[in-house]
């Protein structure tokens, strides 16, 4: 169990180590109808979202993990007109996607509306204007559910979960993948986020399996978070068709540069590169 005081956040994801964030203000408390809930202030992050004991996002290092899990499928794509957000209630992942002017159709599936509304009051940086999008739908329901009712299609999903802990455990479940699946359009990509590979090797190994079973490519790509401690975060990649993932930098820098978007750690470069995988996680694959 993790422990918050005044002083310090302390999270212990990971048995035997664990990190230590200072409480600088705590702006706020709740035990949400699904989860523990805390906004504080941290001199290093600034504000910083905590679920059930685990950090889920910072305003300081946000956007390597939106952008990645953004830019990378729609730039290797293409022509995404049409995202699905499973999980996100912070909306960062979705400002990412709306900086695309091409995208027609967000949807998000949150399970959670006080994470929404806490976040828009709390961390308004984070979302940065997206619930008020007209493109984005949002709807407040259990992702798994809605993939496995809905019949919509897209051309990009987003699974923007929790750990495989609580309320996230289902959306590493082969149902669930199966699901997203079905609901991709044709030449669509599916990313998920599989924790850090050096302390949770499993979420790979598994996703490899259950997502690798329903794609013809299944792959992952890495970068690194700083407040997901422990090393490269790993991020699964599933797609029919294996030259998504195989461009160069100059095919991708062509598209990057059509969208005007700046970014603060993605470059055509960076995305290319994040395919390749070191020693440790290709031996996650095959194991
Ligand atoms: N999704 C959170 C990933 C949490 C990973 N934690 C970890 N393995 N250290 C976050 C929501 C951000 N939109």
């Amino acid at each position: 169990h993790f422990v918050m005081n005044d002083i310090v956040f302390s999270e212990t994801l990971h048995k035997g180590y664990g990190q230590l964030l200072s409480v600088d203000r705590l702006i706020y408390r709740q035990k949400t109808d699904h989860q523990d809930l805390i906004i504080f202030e941290n001199q290093v992050f600034g504000r910083v979202l905590t679920l059930d004991g685990v950090v889920q996002t910072t305003e300081g290092d946000e956007y390597v993990y939106h952008e990645m899990m953004t830019h990378v499928p729609m730039m290797a794509h293409g022509a995404v007109r049409k995202v699905l957000i499973i999980g996100g209630g912070d909306g960062g992942m979705a400002r990412e996607c709306l900086r695309h002017e091409s995208l027609l159709a967000l949807t998000m599936v949150e399970i959670d509306q006080s994470v929404v509304d806490l976040c828009k009051t709390y961390l308004p940086a984070i979302s940065d204007g997206a619930f008020d999008d007209p493109r984005l739908n949002l709807v407040i329901a259990d992702g798994a559910r809605f993939v496995a009712e809905s019949d919509d299609k897209y051309d990009l999903i987003i699974v923007d979960s929790t750990d495989p802990i609580g309320p996230g455990e289902i959306l590493f479940g082969r149902a669930f993948y199966r699901d997203c699946v079905s609901r991709l359009a044709a030449g669509g990509v599916i990313v998920t986020q599989n924790g850090v590979p050096f302390v949770q090797g499993d979420e790979v190994t598994l996703t490899y399996r259950r997502l690798g079973d329903e794609v013809n490519d299944m792959w992952f790509y890495v970068a690194p978070v700083p407040t997901y401690q422990g090393g490269h975060m790993a991020f699964g990649w599933g797609s029919d068709n294996p030259a998504l993932r195989q461009q160069d930098a100059a095919t991708i820098a062509a598209r990057f540069s059509a969208t005007g978007i700046a970014c603060r750690y993605y470059t055509p470069e960076v995305h290319v590169a994040a395919f390749a995988l070191p020693a440790d996680i290709l031996k996650l694959l095959a194991d």
